[in-house]
């Protein structure tokens, strides 16, 4: 066995289904995500009617998004997406926290890899830079999510 990294091969999605978790708040940086994430998906032959999008108010409701949608279809991976920017307080930073160990702890108990697609963001620029200009999260996530479903059906 060799020990080293074997590249990502391209994935075909064709069987998968994914469940897509996506907060409101912020909609123009998460459609923008959103918008990139369905043409990968689409690009490795993922079927539209087989993927499952849950719309929340913003990204403190992502995992119990990402547990309802575990729960009910069952998919190969979810994606949660959300875009946190600086406030005048912490609360975004209480959020990315909490967010972040609730879809890793619902991926653990459903034993469905998520993706976590929260954006944190100091400012503006930095949330447009990421969602919408040079630093491309969005084929990021979903090149992530396919490897991710391509894993599970491996060792399930
Ligand atoms: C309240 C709030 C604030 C201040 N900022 C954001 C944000 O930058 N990104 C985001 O996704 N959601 C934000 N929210 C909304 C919370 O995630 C949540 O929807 C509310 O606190 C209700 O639980």
């Amino acid at each position: 066995m060799s020990l080293d990294a074997p590249k990502v091969q391209p994935v075909n999605g064709a069987a998968f289904t994914i469940g897509i978790a996506a907060a409101r708040f912020n909609s123009t940086y998460v459609d923008a995500l959103l918008h990139q994430i369905l043409g990968h998906l689409s690009a490795a032959g993922v079927k539209e009617k087989k993927i499952h999008l849950a719309r929340v108010p913003g990204s403190n409701e992502l995992p119990v998004a990402a547990q309802l949608l575990a729960r009910k279809h069952r998919p190969d991976v979810v994606i949660a997406l959300g875009v946190l920017i600086r406030g005048d307080t912490i609360h975004y930073e209480l959020i990315a926290d909490a967010a972040t160990q609730a879809l890793q702890r619902v991926a653990l108990d459903a034993g469905i890899p998520v993706i976590n697609g929260v954006i944190v963001a100091e400012n503006q620029a930095q949330a447009e830079a990421r969602c919408l200009g040079a630093i491309n999260r969005g084929a990021e996530f979903a090149h992530g999510a396919l490897e991710m479903a391509g894993l599970k059906r491996r060792l399930s």
